[in-house]
C-alpha cells in the first residue's frame, strides 16, 4: 500500500484535515492482511515540510502545542512503528521538522539524491518532535544529533546515509521505482517474522542483553510454529523460492 502524502504546493505540511486521512491509511494498513508493506512517500518536489506553520493561531492565549502532538503525531508515529509490517520512506524531496522525523520513523529510509533532512524546529523556538529526541542519538549519534537539532541545518541525503539516518541513497529518477521494487520484495517475504524482528530490535536500545535474549526466545518460540517457518526450510531443502503467506 502507498501513502503519498498530497499537498504538494505547500511541500506536503500537515494540515488538521491530513491527520485524519492519516488515521484511515493507518487503519486500513493495520487491518487489512493483503497488505503486507507500506510505503510513504510525497507528491511533488517536497516530501514533508513538518507542521504547517500557518495553521496555529498565534494570538490564541490557550495555545497547546503538546496538545495537537498528543491527539495527531504521536499516535500516528506509535502506530507507525507498531505496525507489523514493513514501512519504507520514499524520501523524494526536503523532509522538514515532523516530516523528517516521520521519514525516520519508518523502518526503512530511501532517499532520492537531492532529498535533504532539516530538524527545522530550532529555527522556529521549538523543539524536535514525532520521535526525534529518541531516534537522532540512536541513529547518528549525540554529537550529530545535537548539531541536527541545535543548528537546524540541511542534511544532504548522502550526509543522512553515511550517518545511518537512511538505508540507501538513489538516483532521483529511480526513487519510486526502487521503493515499489522493495516493497514488493518485503510484501513477498515471511511478514509475521518481520514483525517479530521490528519488535526486537526497537525493543533493543532499552533492554540489557539479558531481556534482549530473553525477547528473542520468545519471538523465536512464536515464529517458529508460524506456516512460513515451515514454508521457508522445505523451500530450502527443495532449492525453490518459498511462497510464505505472511499470515
Ligand atoms: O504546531 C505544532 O503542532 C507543533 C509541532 C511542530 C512540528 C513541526 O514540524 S515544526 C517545523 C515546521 N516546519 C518548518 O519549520 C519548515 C518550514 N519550511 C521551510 O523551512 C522551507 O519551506 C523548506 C526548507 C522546507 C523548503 O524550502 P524551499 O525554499 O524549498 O521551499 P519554500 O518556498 O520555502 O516552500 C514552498 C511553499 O511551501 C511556500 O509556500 P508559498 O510561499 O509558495 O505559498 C512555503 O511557505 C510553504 N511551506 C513550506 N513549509 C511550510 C510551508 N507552509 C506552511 N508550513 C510549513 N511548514
Amino acid at each position: 500500500m502507498t501513502l503519498t502524502l498530497n499537498r504538494p504546493e505547500k511541500l506536503n505540511a500537515f494540515v488538521t484535515e491530513m491527520h485524519g486521512l492519516l488515521r484511515e491509511a493507518m487503519a486500513q494498513a493495520e487491518g487489512d492482511a493483503a497488505i503486507r508493506a507500506l510505503l510513504i512517500t510525497g507528491a511533488g518536489r517536497g516530501f514533508c515540510a513538518g507542521q504547517d506553520l500557518a495553521e496555529r493561531d498565534m494570538n490564541d492565549p490557550n495555545l497547546d502545542l503538546g496538545g495537537g502532538l498528543e491527539k495527531n503525531y504521536n499516535p500516528f508515529i506509535r502506530r507507525l512503528r507498531a505496525l507489523p509490517k514493513p514501512v519504507i520512506a520514499a524520501v523524494n524531496g526536503v523532509a522538514a521538522g515532523a516530516g523528517a522525523n516521520l521519514a525516520l520513523a519508518c523502518d526503512l529510509v530511501l532517499a532520492a539524491r537531492s532529498a535533504s533532512f532539516i530538524q527545522a524546529f530550532s529555527k522556529i523556538a521549538l523543539v524536535p518532535d514525532c520521535g526525534g529526541t529518541w531516534w537522532l542519538p540512536r541513529l547518528a549519534g549525540l554529537q550529530r544529533a545535537m548539531g541536527m537539532a541545535l543548528l537546524a541545518g540541511k542534511v544532504s541525503a548522502e550526509d543522512a546515509e553515511r550517518w545511518g539516518l537512511v538505508w540507501k541513497v538513489v538516483d532521483d529518477a529511480k526513487l519510486m521505482d526502487e521503493a515499489h521494487a522493495l516493497a514488493r520484495t518485503l510484501a513477498a517475504g515471511p511478514t509475521h517474522s518481520y514483525g517479530m524482528i521490528k519488535k526486537a530490535l526497537y525493543a533493543s536500545s532499552d533492554n540489557t542483553l539479558d531481556e534482549q535474549l530473553d525477547l528473542e526466545r520468545d519471538c523465536q518460540r512464536e515464529v517458529g510454529r508460524h506456516t512460513d517457518y515451515r514454508e521457508g526450510v522445505a523451500a530450502f531443502l527443495e532449492k525453490r523460492k518459498p511462497k510464505f503467506t505472511g499470515h
